[in-house]
């Protein structure tokens, strides 16, 4: 099926394949959703989920843009003002339609929508009553902060169950995030069955790393997602983070003093950003200008090619990082250009 196809490229896991390709063969309406915290300008770590968000649109399922305000006022985001939080999620939604997301055939729904209903809070406590303490303060995760920062208070605990009753009170068959947003889903799919909801099937994207690399820190015994969460790129240190704003020369100066080992294409931010932003698994012309003396310039088509000759030492660091920057480039200005069109109307 070319829609599974779609819905697939570029995910680091899909629970259960099985599933989503089941609901594609035999569910007409199928209903999915993204939520984010709107807090602040949108980053290059989030274009990753925003161009899945895409494909699931072109695949023909009903997508939910889910703009989680009460939990960024949980999560201290933008001191808790519920008016420039919302503004925040105008920004998102004109960021999806800059990079040709059919909005037409998107339903942004508010935190606001559902937390007013009572059924809402029904659905959290019943998720509580099913679930250990223990393993809701594992989930905290989706939180996205330090372990030790994210029971700063109470309503953090609460975060998790909000997040996974959103998931019931919408009734979806498809739930979409990063990879650091895996405890909740996982969480919801434990608990569906027992309190009778739909099973969500969960579709996760990777994460960008963050500009600087990752410091020799040991992640022995961690989890795949918490690890991502840890190492990822994210707007509080917008050094190490490339925002969907920044101005041409912006770019190329985070880009020329990010890490970039040679050789190495595990655990190098610049080869993350051109596997999953500028090629994003589809061919493109990928061109890296070299003088004749350095042996002149390289063509390659795919991700895969690039790789292969990072990988045997023949593309130089900073010749990468020069060619990486200007396929960016070429990205971030529509963007950057509709955003600027419309200000007044998100910030
Ligand atoms: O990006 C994040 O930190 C998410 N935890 C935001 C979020 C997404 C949701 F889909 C919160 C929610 F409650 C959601 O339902």
């Amino acid at each position: 099926d070319e829609r599974l196809e779609l819905v697939k490229r570029n995910t680091v896991e899909i629970v259960t394949e099985d599933e989503l390709r089941n609901i594609f063969l035999n569910k007409k309406d199928i209903r999915g959703y993204i939520g984010f915290e709107p807090s602040g300008i949108f980053h290059l770590g989030w274009l990753i989920w925003a161009y899945k968000f895409k494909d699931l649109v072109d695949a023909g399922v009903e997508m939910i843009l889910y703009a989680a305000t009460w939990h960024a006022w949980i999560n201290d985001k933008l001191g808790g003002n519920m008016d420039l939080i919302r503004a925040a999620a105008r920004h998102v939604a004109y960021v999806l339609s800059a990079i040709g997301v059919n909005m037409s055939r998107v339903r942004i729904v508010y935190a606001e929508d559902i937390v007013s209903r009572v059924s809402y809070w029904e659905k959290v406590l019943r998720i509580a009553k099913s679930s250990s303490l223990s393993r809701i303060k594992r989930a905290l995760t989706i939180l996205g902060r330090r372990a030790d920062e994210a029971e700063l208070d109470f309503s953090k605990l609460i975060y998790p169950l909000m997040q996974v009753a959103d998931i019931f009170e919408m009734d979806l068959d498809i739930a979409l995030g990063g990879l650091d947003q895996r405890k909740a889903h996982m969480l919801a799919r434990d608990v569906a069955e027992k309190l009778g909801f739909k099973k969500p099937i969960a579709i996760h994207t990777p994460l960008l790393p963050s500009l600087k690399g990752v410091s020799r820190m040991s992640f022995e015994g961690m989890e795949i997602d918490d690890i991502a969460a840890e190492t990822k790129m994210s707007k509080s240190k917008p050094e190490d983070a490339i925002f969907v704003i920044d101005s041409d020369e912006a770019i190329e100066r985070k880009i020329r003093s990010a890490y970039c080992p040679p050789r190495e294409v595990e655990n190098n931010p610049i080869m993350s950003i051109a596997k999953y932003i500028v090629f994003r698994g589809e061919k493109k012309r990928f061109v890296i200008d070299r003088k004749p003396e350095y042996g002149g310039s390289i063509e390659v088509y795919s991700y895969e090619e690039l790789e292969n000759l990072y990988r045997e030492g023949k593309i130089h660091p900073l010749d990468l990082k020069n060619t990486v920057a200007k396929e960016l480039i070429k990205i971030v200005k529509p963007i950057r250009d509709m955003l600027q069109a419309n200000k007044d109307l998100w910030e």
